[in-house]
């Protein structure tokens, strides 16, 4: 979408998602508005390593998980169209309201170089910081920690997303676990579009619990450490169409090679 801004794509994408989620929920199915979808509060100071990426104005429009003192990991839909300087990274503030917590502006935007669309994945970027932040830093998987998406693994997601699909985004962060789903099973929602080097999918069968628009670029953390980026998905938190989340054990080795750099 070029030539829009951030919240404009952003608006558009919740809109398909919307009409997509309304195709696929039961009609007495009317969701009570719900976190990331279906979570509940917390706080930076609880995940310090949650980052919201904002525009110049300091408006959030995609999550980012602090790596190291400089780096930040998030989603290439998310910085697509994007400059160093139309871009912040802020830490330590829990509610998108806040005007606390630290303000970094960005030296460097590194995107997955064979990144064309979210459903063809390579949904991963680092971004490095002019300034140090001053918060922890969270570990992320090495290629050789596979194992960590057997399906059935208990993942924690994290975000100011909409609370439904089509819906408002969450002042304070939110946050809720989901089950790691086969890639099987992913491939049995997403047929094609499920690139399983890529991406690994994660929800409960009957929906309920999801990331949503405005939580891309956040994390995916498995065992206390990054294991995904959210990526994409059909609507949120409908039966059947899980969260699809960028599979990071494929990208360690760009990642590293990036937060090392
Ligand atoms: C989005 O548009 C988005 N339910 C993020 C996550 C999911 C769907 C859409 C997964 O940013």
């Amino acid at each position: 979408m070029p030539g829009l801004t951030r919240a404009r794509k952003a608006a558009a994408a919740a809109a398909t998602a919307a009409a997509a989620a309304a195709l696929l929920a039961a009609p007495s199915a009317a969701a009570a508005p719900q976190p990331v979808v279906g979570g509940t509060t917390t706080t930076t100071s609880a995940y310090p390593f949650m980052m919201q990426i904002t525009d110049a104005s300091q408006d959030q429009f995609c999550g980012g998980t602090l790596v190291s003192p400089t780096k930040v990991v998030t989603a290439a839909h998310c910085m697509v169209g994007e400059t160093t300087s139309s871009v912040r990274v802020v830490g330590g503030r829990t509610y998108l309201s806040g005007t606390n917590g630290t303000v970094a502006r960005v030296s460097g935007i590194w995107i997955h170089p064979d990144y064309r669309r979210v459903t063809r994945g390579d949904d991963v970027a680092v971004l490095t910081l002019s300034t140090p932040m001053p918060y922890t830093p969270v570990g992320y998987v090495s290629s050789s920690d596979t194992s960590v998406y057997a399906a059935g693994t208990t993942a924690r997601v994290l975000g100011w997303g909409t609370t439904s699909s089509g819906g408002s985004s969450s002042d304070q962060l939110r946050t809720a676990t989901v089950p790691t789903v086969s890639d099987a099973s992913c491939r049995g929602s997403y047929g094609s579009r499920f690139v399983q080097s890529d991406m690994v999918c994660a929800g409960y069968s009957a929906g309920g619990v999801d990331t949503c628009q405005g939580d891309s670029g956040g994390p995916l953390l498995i065992g206390g450490r990054l294991a995904g980026i959210t990526s994409w998905g059909d609507g949120c938190a409908a039966a059947g169409y899980p969260g699809v989340y960028t599979r990071l054990t494929t990208f360690s080795g760009q990642v590293a090679a990036q937060v090392d750099s």
